[in-house]
């Protein structure tokens, strides 16, 4: 097939799936073009099947707000036609979904006919889609989309419960190239940080307010009351500085280390004994797939998706949302030198459930469906 995915480039969720499922798609021999508007952060590399297309907004003084979906729905319009593209498939709904709307209208008008496959991420229906601003185009263009599928059931039920979507909703998972994501020999790195054998905590996010990085900063805490321990934290975000100052407040700083954005997030995840992902809200959780991907289990609440995910019990703990004292008992618990094996084991034996290889096959499947119903 010849593809278009339309997605955020950047280190967001979103933006992962879509860029990883383009360069797995391309691999399988299909034709992917990305239309975005930068080079997404996991496709710097030259392969014959992978395409970029950068969306340019011009400059005018008139714009307070450049109108950039217009500019991306010219651009799907023009790749859609000029490299005869058999589906679109747009990755996060605001505004992804509505430009791929006007850009099939376009194209109708042209004779042409494409299928638009929408997948829906998770800020796009449970934090900003239901903003009143937004609600009724997202509304709209979910119900006009082709195809439509979610990353989780839980996702799919909050689409069905806040917005009036009549489309079937396929759930398909994310998933993980375990190639890329297993446990690696860092033991170097891991004697730099822990040089006396501490056990080693890791959060990744975007820092943002639905990730609650302070009980991640308030769990380390408890944690490093009882037991040796250092805490990793990988990525930005508003939050960062308010952390940094909040683990100095707390007198952690010293046993914790802000890293910032990594591209190999899988270096660090390799040196990890527990993941922390304390978040308010979340669709999926991939950031904890790639972490049980290298044997990492997964301190969690059961927000959203996340429990589709982490097995209670098995691949890490569950608690509910900002039950710190919980999860500093689930993490002692699991760093236990007795336990933390096992936990290990299952960690990594779960994401293999969510391998690349299972999970592609489904979203080709619902192209083919898509195709066919136009
Ligand atoms: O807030 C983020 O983590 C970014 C956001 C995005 O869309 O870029 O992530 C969402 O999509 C990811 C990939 O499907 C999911 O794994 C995350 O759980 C989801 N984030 C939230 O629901 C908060």
């Amino acid at each position: 097939m010849n593809i278009g995915i339309v997605c955020y480039p950047t280190f967001g969720g979103s933006g992962v799936v879509a860029t990883e499922l383009g360069k797995a798609l391309a691999q399988r021999g299909h034709r992917v073009h990305f239309i975005t508007y930068s080079q997404p952060v996991r496709l710097d590399f030259f392969n014959e099947n992978l395409f970029y297309h950068e969306v340019y907004v011009p400059a005018y003084p008139l714009f307070q707000f450049p109108p950039y979906e217009l500019a991306l729905t010219s651009k799907m319009v023009d790749i859609v036609q000029n490299e005869k593209l058999d589906v679109l498939h747009v990755h996060y709904a605001i505004p992804h979904a509505s430009a791929a709307f006007m850009a099939k209208q376009i194209l109708r008008a042209r004779g042409i006919q494409i299928p638009v496959v929408t997948t829906l991420h998770g800020t796009d229906i449970t934090l900003v889609g239901k903003d009143p601003n937004f609600e009724p185009v997202v509304t709209f263009s979910i119900n006009q989309s082709d195809a439509v599928t979610s990353v989780s059931a839980d996702l799919r039920r909050e689409t069905y419960e806040y917005f009036a979507v009549e489309k079937d909703i396929t759930v398909i998972p994310n998933f993980i190239d375990l190639q890329r994501f297993k446990k690696q020999e860092k033991n170097h790195f891991r004697a730099a940080i822990a040089p006396e054998g501490e056990k080693l905590l890791v959060h990744t996010s975007n820092f943002r307010a639905v990730k609650r990085v302070e009980d991640v900063l308030r769990i380390f805490c408890g944690v490093r009351k009882q037991i040796p321990a250092k805490l990793l934290l990988v990525g930005d975000g508003p939050d960062r500085s308010r952390m940094e100052k909040l683990a100095r407040d707390l007198d952690c700083h010293r046993d914790l280390r802000f890293l910032g954005k990594l591209e190999a997030v899988e270096e660090v995840l390799s040196v990890g004994d527990l993941f922390l992902m304390p978040s308010e809200n979340e669709s999926f959780g991939l950031a904890a797939l790639e972490a049980m991907a290298c044997e990492v289990p997964v301190v969690s609440t059961n927000a959203g998706g996340i429990p589709e995910l982490n097995v209670n019990g098995v691949t890490g703990t569950i608690s509910e949302i900002g039950d710190v004292a919980d999860m500093v008992k689930n993490a002692l618990y699991i760093l236990d030198d007795e336990n933390l094996p096992r936990f290990k084991a299952a960690a990594r034996a779960r994401a293999e459930e969510f391998a690349v290889e299972k999970i592609v096959p489904l979203y080709e499947e619902c192209y083919q469906r898509a195709i066919e119903a136009v």
